[in-house]
């Protein structure tokens, strides 16, 4: 008997301690999260970002953040601004983090700008009841995309205005149908929209990438910042050390320091690489945010018609560093054709050449011997005519 009281107590007391154990472990790792984890592992799947809940409805939201426009009704109209505006906090409250991004289709530019009351003529915006801390220019190489355009516009907006920045969105329209060239529409949407406005921060934006989350701030750092570091295409992964594609961003001192981006990049890859060089060059650094918060979802298509792969792209990368100084801000020509204030967005349409110069000819390799010959000039070309219809029936709103 005592044997077997012995043998009893001896489980009792190995339980115990199995039990201390597992409780030890719970509260160092955080019950909540723990106890998260386990929900999660029994949790039905929740649908996934372009599933039901559409980016219009105003309550868009599923486990991976919040409806981007849900906490904008605290901005009210200011009722007329005066020299004493108070500055706006340091950081603003009313940013909330991960943001719901999905794309259903329908959507209208009239829509968006229906959803923006605040913002004016040209895509400005100021806070109404503070005055921003930070001066920010999004500049928007762009051709053929109007539809990613219409998404972009539909998450900046409320993006940048929970921030609570003082900003402007400038779309850079490549006129014509000539090879395009990114990294030279970022030079001119530099000197345009510095043209209108002290800006203190430019960020150079791909149309097709939506913030996933709004703690990434849309403000200069000490140093260049590469701020798409985590897309889904990559798996939310820098896919290489020196990456600087996407959306970047500098101060005008940065930009010139390292004498703007490169002309020469006619097509598909390697300009952002050039850029990051540049960076280096220019005796700078390249700051990221956080990978969990410089978070990127891409719109997802195929490579352009008239941006094919630029098969030059591994030499010029091999001579940035005898070209940086002789390539850049300071040779940049260009003509723009139009500069149009929309309700959502300021668009520049422009004519930037080719190869052998803004006026000269080459006979481009991308067209067919038997193609019908081209005129001497790009003939320049505007948004779309649908687009501009939608722009005018949405007139803008009085600054
Ligand atoms: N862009 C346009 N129109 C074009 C081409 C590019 O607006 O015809 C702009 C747009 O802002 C775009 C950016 O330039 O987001 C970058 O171009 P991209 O989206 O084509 O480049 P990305 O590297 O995607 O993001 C390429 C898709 C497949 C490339 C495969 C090559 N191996
Ligand atoms: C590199 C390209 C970059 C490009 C990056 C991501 O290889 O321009 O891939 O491309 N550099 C060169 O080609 C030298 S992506 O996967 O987005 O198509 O940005």
């Amino acid at each position: 008997m005592a044997t077997w009281l012995q043998s009893k107590w001896r489980y009792l007391f190995m339980f115990l301690g199995v039990q201390l154990v597992v409780m030890a472990l719970l509260s160092r790792e955080g019950y909540h999260k723990r106890v998260s984890y386990f929900i999660r592992i029994f949790r039905k799947p929740e649908t996934t970002a372009s599933g039901t809940s559409g980016a219009g409805s105003p309550h868009a939201r599923n486990h991976t953040g919040s409806d981007v426009y849900a906490n904008l009704s605290l901005l009210a109209k200011a009722h007329g601004r005066g020299d004493d505006m108070p500055y706006c906090p340091k950081t603003s409250p009313l940013i909330g983090g991960p943001i719901h991004v999905s794309f259903p289709s329908g959507l209208t530019l009239a829509q968006v700008a229906r959803k923006n009351p605040l913002v004016v003529r040209g895509g400005r915006y100021r806070p109404p009841d503070c005055e921003a801390r930070h001066r920010t220019a999004i500049i928007i190489p762009h051709r053929n995309r109007e539809h990613h355009l219409k998404f972009l516009l539909y998450y900046l907006h409320p993006f940048l205005q929970r921030q609570q920045l003082n900003y402007g969105i400038y779309v850079i329209h490549q006129a014509g149908n000539y090879t395009f060239n990114r990294a030279k529409l970022m030079n001119v949407g530099f000197r345009e929209a510095m043209r209108e406005e002290d800006w203190d921060c430019l960020f150079f934006h791909d149309v097709d990438l939506i913030p996933e989350d709004d703690r990434n701030t849309y403000m200069c750092d000490a140093n260049p910042k590469h701020a798409a570091i985590a897309m889904d295409k990559f798996g939310y992964k820098l896919p290489y050390k020196m990456y600087f594609g996407g959306v970047s961003a500098l101060s005008p001192l940065h930009y010139l320091k390292m004498n703007g981006f490169p002309n020469n990049y006619w097509g598909w890859g390697g300009e952002d690489d050039d850029i990051g060089i540049r960076v280096s060059l220019g005796g700078m650094f390249i700051s990221r945010p956080s990978v969990k918060v410089g978070r990127y979802k891409m719109i997802k298509h195929k490579l352009d018609k008239g941006n094919d792969v630029n098969p030059r792209r591994f030499n010029m990368l091999a001579k940035t560093r005898q070209m940086w100084k002789l390539d850049g801000m300071n040779t940049v020509e260009y003509e723009v054709l139009s500069r149009d204030h929309f309700p959502l967005y300021t668009n520049i349409t422009v004519h930037i050449g080719t190869e052998a110069g803004l006026h000269a000819t080459v006979p481009s390799p991308k067209i067919p011997a038997k193609a019908p010959a081209k005129p001497p000039v790009e003939a320049p070309t505007k948004p779309p005519a649908k687009l501009q219809q939608e722009q005018q029936q949405n007139q803008p709103t009085n600054h």
